[in-house]
């Protein structure tokens, strides 16, 4: 092929490459390694804190069943830790929930005193952030020196951020994955 479809199909792919791994959720087991237990008081908050959970994600509560169990509740629920009116019980010990909007997601355990001793945890998917893969590279260099240094809107996250949620994305999506089949 001739120079100029040889740049063409590396744009494309360099497009594909970007939008690819943002069609696929991620999976985040809660607490990791330890997963939902009460066993040395994981620190839920911060686990959580620790991700950035998007639109599209798997929460995935691994457990032993006959000790613990998921709820998913009310903020007002989540805070005073009433397991009396659910939204949804899991209780098959690898419980998977997938992240269909923003903001948050309130899980407990119902077990008796569990959810008072920590076994809760606050999903949080953040209303300004996207499903974009990956960071675009800062034109002002540093990471640290971004915001104040950059006149205006972030260049590259603004549209990007339309982008996502508009149809379009999902279109990108089938059309990447469909190309990446034949790739
Ligand atoms: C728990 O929630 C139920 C229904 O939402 C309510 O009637 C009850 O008073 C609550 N219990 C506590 C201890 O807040
Ligand atoms: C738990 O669920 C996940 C996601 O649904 C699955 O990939 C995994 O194989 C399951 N693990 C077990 C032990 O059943
Ligand atoms: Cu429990």
């Amino acid at each position: 092929m001739g120079l100029s479809s040889f740049a063409l199909a590396s744009v494309f792919l360099a497009l594909f490459l970007q939008v690819l791994p943002g069609c696929y959720g991620a999976v985040y087991k809660v607490g990791d390694d330890v997963g939902w237990t009460t066993i040395g008081n994981p620190d839920y908050k911060q686990w959580a804190s620790s991700k950035t959970f998007h639109v599209g994600d798997i929460i995935l509560f691994q457990y032993n069943a006959q000790y613990h169990n998921v709820m998913q509740v009310t903020h007002s629920d989540y805070k005073a830790c009433n397991t009396s009116a659910p939204i949804a019980t899991h209780t098959t010990g690898n419980d998977s929930y997938t992240i269909t909007t923003r903001g948050h997601h309130y899980f407990l355990c119902g077990v008796p005193g569990h959810c008072q001793s920590g076994q809760k945890v606050d999903i949080n998917v953040l209303r300004t952030s996207s499903v974009e893969p990956a960071p675009a590279p800062s034109p002002s260099g540093s990471a640290s020196s971004g915001v104040a240094s950059t006149p205006g809107p972030a260049p590259n996250s603004a549209p990007l951020n339309l982008m996502m949620d508009a149809k379009l994305w999902w279109a990108m999506c089938i059309f990447a994955v469909f190309v990446s089949a034949f790739a």
